[in-house]
């Protein structure tokens, strides 16, 4: 007969507290970057979650965290976690709630089931968030489906000004060995993560199984003008950048506001220089992070940005570069996966509702070598990226026994 798992809700929220100290900031805050002293702490914790569920315990080359337990007919293995790195502040639940989901899952399954038939693996993924190196998101996951360029060690510097490969070699990575990371043995990617949105809480359901996850393009688009007094120049006869830009950011996001959901555009970084009140900027660069889940719809919200983008800086008479700095296309989730979280929901006794992904995650990367399945829980007022993120240690607990059903369905 196939087990229940229940998960002890204790267990569950000392790890959140303990993972959450490391790096905690702002109160309920978490400021936690790739490679960086807490980052080490926290792998560190996880490693030893991972050794205390039975798990053979390695770092790969790239920097994820792997435990693994050995099945008895071998084979590819069932594989679930998320990233451990967080946004700066971000909060306690972002990527951290897979992490340790995967170590008391797995725990879970296998003092109540014993060995798998196939290998079970936990991972802690590294750098997803781009949040130390902004073209390095997803740094983790792309070092396990080998994408990672040969140059982009030493080619992507953060924002303290340190390269990738500099701050591996900090924390005793070689990035030369990084194709020593990339896998085909791994059969299923599972990943809980908190949903980051408000529609399960809307729903008054606790757990999502997800159907797809969104596509997203990031750019970076800069605009240069010409620094002048901003008193003694007249308002006409001026090359500013910010005049320019101020049109730019609103016109994209209004492309996204009239296409309605599930279309996005976010306007979340400027950099303005030299950025002193009475001073008209010489340049203006800034992010546009658009996403939409239907590739047509998608490639239109594109082309639309775009040709505003061209329009304005035309129209203004200045100079415009773009540079895209991450993009992924839209992910469907397997549909066999996709079932069997829904059967493990129902074993479980969980509420469940289907629901896409707004959010994009490693998953989608780890979709290029293995069949993906996502859970979500509940994010309390919809918050995420911020400090005050929060859910419920139930709904938590109720995502990670859907997660442990699944496990046992899949690697027994
Ligand atoms: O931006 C994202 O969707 C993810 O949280 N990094
Ligand atoms: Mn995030
Ligand atoms: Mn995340």
């Amino acid at each position: 007969m196939t087990p229940i798992f229940i998960i002890d809700r204790d267990r569950v929220e000392r790890a959140i507290m303990d993972l959450g100290a490391i790096g905690a900031c702002a109160g309920t805050g978490v400021s936690r970057t790739t490679f960086s002293p807490e980052w080490v702490a926290a792998q560190e914790l996880v490693g030893q979650w991972c050794r205390d569920a039975g798990l053979a315990v390695r770092m790969d080359a790239v920097g994820n965290l792997w435990g693994r337990a050995e099945g008895s007919a071998g084979g590819k293995a069932i594989a679930t976690g998320s990233h451990i790195d967080s946004q700066t502040p971000g909060g306690r639940y972002d990527g951290a709630l897979g992490v340790i989901a995967g170590a008391i899952a797995a725990r879970a399954v296998l003092e109540q089931a014993g060995p798998p038939k196939r290998p079970i693996e936990i991972v802690s993924l590294c750098e997803e968030e781009g949040s130390r190196f902004p073209s390095a998101g997803f740094w983790g996951s792309r070092g396990i489906i080998g994408t990672i360029a040969p140059e982009d060690p030493e080619r992507i510097v953060g924002y303290d000004g340190v390269t990738i490969g500099e701050a591996m070699r900090a924390v005793g990575l070689d990035p030369a060995r990084i194709p020593d990371a990339a896998r085909d043995d791994l059969e299923v990617f599972l990943e809980l993560h908190i949903e980051q949105g408000p529609m399960l809480e809307q729903a008054g359901t606790p757990v999502g199984v997800v159907t797809g996850i969104t596509g997203i393009r990031e750019l970076r688009v800069v605009v240069h003008g010409r620094a002048d007094h901003a008193g003694a120049r007249p308002i006409d006869l001026r090359q500013d950048p910010m005049d320019a830009a101020a049109a730019m950011i609103h016109a994209v996001i209004g492309v996204a506001k009239e296409m309605g959901r599930p279309a996005v555009t976010t306007v979340g970084r400027i950099l303005v220089e030299p950025n002193f009140p009475n001073i008209v900027p010489e340049r203006v660069e800034f992010t546009i992070d658009s996403r939409n889940p239907d590739p047509e719809a998608r490639r239109q919200q594109y082309a639309r940005q775009d040709a505003l983008l061209r329009e304005i800086a035309e129209a203004a008479g200045l100079e415009m570069t773009t540079e895209v700095f991450g993009a992924l296309d839209p992910c469907p989730c397997d549909p066999e996966v996709v079932r069997v979280l829904e059967e493990a929901a129902r074993a479980q006794n969980v509420p469940v509702m289907s629901m896409p992904s707004g959010a994009v995650h490693d998953s989608q990367q780890l979709a290029a070598r293995s069949r993906i399945g996502m859970i979500f829980v509940q994010s309390k007022d919809g918050r995420s990226h911020t400090p005050a993120e929060f859910s419920a240690v139930e709904h938590c607990a109720q995502g990670i026994e859907v997660l442990a059903g699944a496990l046992y369905r899949l690697a027994y």
